[in-house]
Formats: C-alpha cells, sequence, structure tokens
C-alpha cells in the first residue's frame, strides 16, 4: 500500500476527485490544510479521512511553517505528497526533502502563467487554448517535471469564472489518473521530461478554434 498525504488550500475539489477515484494500492492517510476555514477538511473527516489544519499564520516565518509541515507530514510516511488547490509557496529545503514524491496541479499549460490568476491572464493573452498541468514539484516554481496537461478552449463569452470552471472539469480527470500513474510504479522522471510507461498514444492534435470542415 502506498500513503498519499494531500495538502489544501480551501475548497478541495481536487482532493475530493483523487479521493473518489480510490486507487487500488493508494491509501489517502491525511487531508492538511494550511488555513482552519479550508472547506475540503470536512470533507475528508466525513469520509474518515486524517484532516489536519496546520495554520502557517501561527509561524514566525515560512521556514518554521516548512519545518513543521513536513514533521507533520513525515508522521505518515507518506509515499507521494500531493498539492491540491495548495496556495503557500515552499522552500527549498521542503522541496529536495520530497524529491521525486512530490506533485502539483497547476490551473495552466505550463510552462505559460506560472504562478498566480492564471485565468485572467490566459484571457487577457488571447491564447485560444488553456487547460491544467500535473507536475512534479522543483523548488522553482510551477516549473518541475510535466506529468500530464489537459488543453481546453477559450471561449469568446468567457470570463474568468467561465474558463476556471472549464478547466477545472479537466483537473479532476488527469489529476487521479497522474497520482495513478505513480502509485502503478509507471513513471520515471527524465530530465524535464517524464516517460510513463505504457501509456496510451493518442496523436490527435487539440485546434481551437476547430478547423471548417
Ligand atoms: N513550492 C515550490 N517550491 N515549487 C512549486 O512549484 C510550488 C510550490 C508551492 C505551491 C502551487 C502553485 C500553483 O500551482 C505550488 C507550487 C501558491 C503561489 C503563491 O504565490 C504560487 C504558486 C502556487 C501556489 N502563493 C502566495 C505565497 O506568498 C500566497 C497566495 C495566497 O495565499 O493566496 O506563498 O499555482
Ligand atoms: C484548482 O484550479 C487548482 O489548479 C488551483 O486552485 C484550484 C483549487 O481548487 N491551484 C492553484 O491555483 C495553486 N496556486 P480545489 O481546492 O477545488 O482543488
Amino acid at each position: 500500500m502506498k500513503n498519499i498525504v494531500i495538502l489544501i488550500s480551501g475548497r478541495g475539489s481536487n482532493m475530493e476527485a483523487i479521493v473518489r477515484a480510490a486507487i487500488p494500492g493508494a491509501r489517502i492517510a491525511a487531508v492538511i490544510a494550511n488555513r482552519p476555514d479550508a472547506s475540503g477538511l470536512a470533507f475528508a473527516s466525513a469520509h474518515g479521512i486524517e484532516a489536519v489544519c496546520l495554520d502557517h499564520k501561527a509561524f514566525a516565518d515560512r521556514a518554521a511553517f516548512d519545518e513543521a509541515l513536513r514533521q507533520r507530514i513525515d508522521a505518515y510516511a507518506p509515499d507521494v505528497v500531493v498539492l491540491a488547490g495548495f496556495m503557500r509557496v515552499l522552500g527549498e529545503g521542503f522541496v529536495r526533502h520530497y524529491e521525486g514524491r512530490l506533485i502539483n496541479i497547476h490551473p495552466s499549460l505550463l510552462p505559460a502563467f506560472p504562478g498566480l490568476h492564471t485565468h485572467r491572464r490566459a484571457l487577457e493573452s488571447g491564447a485560444t487554448v488553456h487547460g491544467a498541468t500535473v507536475h512534479f514539484v522543483t523548488a522553482e516554481l510551477d516549473s518541475g517535471p510535466v506529468l500530464v496537461q489537459a488543453v481546453v478552449p477559450v471561449l469568446p463569452d468567457d470570463d474568468e469564472a467561465a474558463l476556471a470552471t472549464r478547466v477545472l472539469q479537466e483537473e479532476h480527470r488527469i489529476y487521479p489518473q497522474a497520482l495513478r500513474w505513480i502509485v502503478e510504479g509507471r513513471t520515471r522522471i527524465a530530465g524535464q521530461r517524464v516517460l510513463v510507461q505504457d501509456r496510451a498514444r493518442d496523436q490527435a492534435a487539440l485546434i481551437s478554434p476547430p478547423l471548417d470542415a
């Protein structure tokens, strides 16, 4: 059995998608939030998962929070640590400690739009496609090796909320899949690339807006 620890900051719908996926061989050992008002903690508790709040505001600085967080996580002997809407930047020491077993989902097609407010920035850029990326976390923000990406169209009537909803729906598909690949031991990091054994080989292009028939 592989132990999974999931870190959230809010609603936790990606955490929920992972829990509902019931990945064979994976046990969600704990869900930890850095904010007491993270509503995802209630879902975790209701599903018999240990739900922990570690309020970053209770710590003197980032290093102290990182260290306390690391100790809480390590108590569960995790094989994989999953950032699911986790909103605190983590220090180099923390990231190095979990190297190769720490993953994040970011709401853009990296390397486009690292950081915050990705949907607004995608709309402003005029891009006609946008999406989400699951990646291994490295010290440099939103820059680690990519496991999987989902592309959605940007539609003419989109506002930030509509685009975010379309992206989130795909996040809920790709994040459980990526975690499953890791739990099954099928991923290998080769430089900036991630190789997935025996993955589907669909070479279809995604074009937005669609070409005329
Ligand atoms: N830490 C490292 N070292 N590397 C990454 O790739 C990380 C990370 C921590 C979180 C998630 C990331 C995202 O997917 C993530 C990736 C928070 C911020 C941020 O600026 C940026 C990126 C991400 C998460 N946070 C502010 C901060 O001061 C707080 C913002 C808030 O609380 O609303 O930490 O986008
Ligand atoms: C998701 O869209 C996730 O990609 C994004 O926040 C949302 C969290 O939703 N993550 C970040 O922006 C990280 N900086 P959720 O709490 O319902 O999973």
